[in-house]
């Protein structure tokens, strides 16, 4: 039987170098694998990362059992030292259903904002909290977590989730901003949230069920997580995850997706970009400036994770490379001191930080490392550069 009609033939580049490349030596028998093969936009290998076993790290960072630490930021290197900024909690999670008011509905309730600096990555001493919760009756009173550091003209952000009690199932969570001319602090925080989910979604009924919607609204309408903001084209992208009111299993697992929303100045308006979600899949916000644009490893959720993406405006993402998913990293902090190059540009991954679940009540800090993988060998065999 001649292939079936899935895609517009007219459309896919035959030309022998392709097919030979491919392996499709009979053009008039195409199935929908072979159609969409020669679809990709991008075949080369030079985003290709293989991660290594996590390492467990040394001094106030080793695992620490009735602590969590998680989430760590992206790592800048200020006076000899690395920083990292992280979510710190303590105790076990109680979940939902009792008393919201009083238990831990999550790891990474009722956290501060901490950091620890290290000489060589390996050895860390915690230096104290950074940025700790609000007042009873601020936006951010009940925890503040998940957090991304950005250095710019000699002065410091944190970006960061933030929970007003009480923290149930429907609460919306908002994004906090603070800022110092020194990493040491002491930060100011933002009066109000930077970003906030999108209100056109309609919950059903008054059960504290966050599936049961009237009206699902944008892809943010619930929670907007994990920001990060890079300086890009002159302006300021913030990045994050939005989660919607009556999140569905779809087409390769939960309904996350990202957006971004950019700013003309570091502490913002926050305007969220008309063309969100800038991608279908993925979880923590990792991102980098590289090739003159901005690169995305989507990990976790949706049917393009495990994929590293690369954009030219910061909005229009293309997949440049599956991920191994094996040893990866979900919840990457950056070695920003690290610079990605054109010849490299996933080389910000030879080594950073990311969190392990020792259990589902405690977390704690390790240290990823990766390498580029240009050809698949035999013991003993020549890789194709060696050759
Ligand atoms: C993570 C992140 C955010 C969420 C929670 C802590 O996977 O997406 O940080 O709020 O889980």
């Amino acid at each position: 039987m001649k292939t079936e009609e899935p895609c517009d033939d007219a459309k896919l580049d035959l030309s022998q170098e392709k097919l030979d490349r491919f392996g499709i030596t009979n053009k008039e028998y195409l199935s929908a694998a072979s159609k969409r093969a020669l679809q990709w936009k991008y075949v080369e290998n030079d985003w290709y990362r293989v991660f290594d076993q996590m390492q467990p790290l040394k001094g106030d960072l080793a695992y620490e059992e009735g602590v969590v630490r998680r989430d760590p930021s992206a790592m800048i290197k200020e006076n000899g030292k690395y920083y990292v900024w992280y979510s710190k909690s303590i105790g076990t999670t109680d979940g939902f259903g009792g008393d919201v008011e009083n238990d831990k509905v999550f790891p990474w309730d009722r956290c501060d904002i901490w950091y620890a600096t290290s000489e060589d990555g390996w050895t860390w001493k915690e230096e104290g909290i950074a940025v700790p919760r609000g007042e009873k009756g601020a936006y951010d009173d009940r925890s503040v977590f998940t957090v991304e550091i950005m250095k710019h003209e000699d002065m410091y952000y944190l970006c960061y989730q933030t929970i007003k009690s009480p923290y149930d199932v429907r609460t919306k969570n908002e994004v906090g901003l603070a800022w110092s001319s020194s990493p040491n602090g002491p930060w100011t925080k933002s009066k109000e949230p930077i970003l906030k989910p999108s209100d056109n979604g309609v919950w059903k009924g008054e059960e504290q069920n966050r599936f049961a919607v009237v009206k699902k609204g944008d892809f943010d309408s619930h929670k907007v997580h994990d920001p990060c903001i890079i300086p890009f084209n002159g302006k300021f992208y913030l990045y994050y995850k939005g989660e919607q009111m009556g999140e569905e299993i779809l087409f390769g697992g939960r309904q996350i997706r990202h957006g971004v929303a950019i700013a003309d100045n570091p502490k913002g308006p926050y305007v969220k970009s008309k063309y969100n979600p800038v991608s279908n899949s993925g979880h923590e916000i990792c991102v980098w400036p590289v090739k003159g644009g901005v690169a995305s490893l989507i990990t976790t959720d949706g049917p393009e994770r495990n994929t590293v993406q690369w954009s030219p405006d910061g909005i229009n993402f293309e997949i440049k490379a599956a991920v191994k998913g094996a040893n990866m990293p979900h919840a990457i902090g950056l070695n920003r001191s690290l610079s990605a190059s054109d010849s490299n540009p996933t080389q910000i991954f030879d080594w950073g930080l990311s969190h392990v679940y020792n259990s589902w009540n405690y977390q704690s800090i390790m240290r990823f490392s990766s390498h580029r993988k240009t050809s698949h060998v035999a013991k003993g065999e020549k890789t194709r550069e060696e050759k």
